[in-house]
C-alpha cells in the first residue's frame, strides 16, 4: 500500500487571481476530482497531494488564496518561498483577464525570480454555452509575452486540471534539477526529503496522482515566519 505521506520532494505552490475565478474549484477538482458550489475563500486554505514525476514522489503543498481585495494583505504574505504560482482568470469574465497585470506585479515583487507561473484560463466549459469573453489566443499570447506557462481548464468537467498541475510540477522539477531552485534554501519553495529510492522501488515513472490530503483549514497567519530571502538571492538566479 502506497502512503500519501511518502515523498522525496515538497514543492510549495500558491493559487492566486480575482475573486470568483474558480481557484478553489480548481484545487478541489485536482485533490478530490469533485465539483461543487463553495463559499468565497476566507484568507487562505491549504491542500496537499503527492504526485509522481521522473521517478520521484513529489508532494505539492498548495495554498489557495482569497481573491477578495480585503484579504490582500494577508494573502500577500504567502507568496514568499513559493516554487510555483497558478494565476487564475475566468474566460467568461474579461475583467478578471484585464487585471492580470496587477497580479503579475505582485508575483514578480514577492516571489523568487525562478518561481514558475502557470496562467490558468478557468471555466473553459463556459465556451459551450457561448459565455466566453476571452479567447484562447489572447490567453496564450499574454502568457507568451510574460514568460508564463498557459492552460485552459474546467473544474466542472475536469478538463486540463491534472495536466496544468503536472505541467507546473514538471517545470519546477526541471528548475530544481538544473540548480535554479536550490532545495537546501527555504526561499526556493523546494525541499528535498529522504532518498529517491521509494519511487524507483515502486517503478513509478509516469506522471500521475498517488494520494491526496486536503486538510482544508483556514490558515490566516503567516506560513512560517521566515525572514526575507538572502540579499544576494535574486542576483544569483539567472532567470
Ligand atoms: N462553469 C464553471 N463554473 C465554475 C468553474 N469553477 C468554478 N466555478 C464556479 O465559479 C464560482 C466561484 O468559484 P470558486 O472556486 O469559489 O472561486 P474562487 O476563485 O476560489 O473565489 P474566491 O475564493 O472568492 O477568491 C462558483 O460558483 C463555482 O461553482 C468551472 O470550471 N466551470
Ligand atoms: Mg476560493
Amino acid at each position: 500500500m502506497v502512503s500519501a505521506y511518502e515523498y522525496n520532494y515538497i514543492f510549495k505552490v500558491i493559487v492566486v487571481g480575482d475573486m470568483g475565478t474558480g481557484k478553489s474549484a480548481l484545487l478541489r477538482c485536482f485533490l478530490e476530482k469533485d465539483f461543487r458550489e463553495t463559499a468565497h475563500t476566507i484568507g487562505v486554505e491549504f491542500g496537499a497531494k503527492v504526485v509522481a514525476h521522473a521517478g520521484e514522489r513529489i508532494k505539492l503543498q498548495i495554498w489557495d488564496t482569497a481573491g477578495q481585495e480585503r484579504f490582500r494583505s494577508v494573502t500577500r504574505s504567502y507568496y514568499r518561498g513559493t516554487a510555483g504560482v497558478l494565476l487564475v482568470y475566468d474566460i467568461a469574465r474579461r475583467v478578471t483577464f484585464d487585471r492580470l497585470d496587477q497580479w503579475l506585479a505582485d508575483i514578480r515583487k514577492l516571489t523568487h525570480p525562478c518561481t514558475t507561473t502557470l496562467l490558468v484560463g478557468a471555466k473553459r466549459d463556459c465556451d459551450d454555452d457561448g459565455g466566453r469573453e476571452v479567447s484562447y489566443e489572447e490567453g496564450a499570447t499574454f502568457a507568451r509575452d510574460h514568460g508564463l506557462l498557459f492552460i485552459e481548464t474546467s473544474a466542472k468537467t475536469g478538463d486540463g486540471v491534472e495536466t496544468g498541475f503536472m505541467d507546473l510540477t514538471t517545470a519546477i522539477y526541471d528548475r530544481a534539477r538544473v540548480g535554479d531552485l536550490d532545495p537546501s534554501a527555504v526561499e526556493s519553495g523546494v525541499q528535498r526529503k529522504g532518498p529517491t529510492a521509494v519511487a524507483a522501488e515502486l517503478g513509478l515513472t509516469a506522471p500521475g496522482a498517488l494520494g491526496a490530503v486536503n486538510l482544508g483549514y483556514p490558515a490566516l497567519s503567516s506560513v512560517d515566519g521566515r525572514g526575507p530571502p538572502a540579499a544576494d538571492w535574486r542576483s544569483r538566479c539567472g532567470c
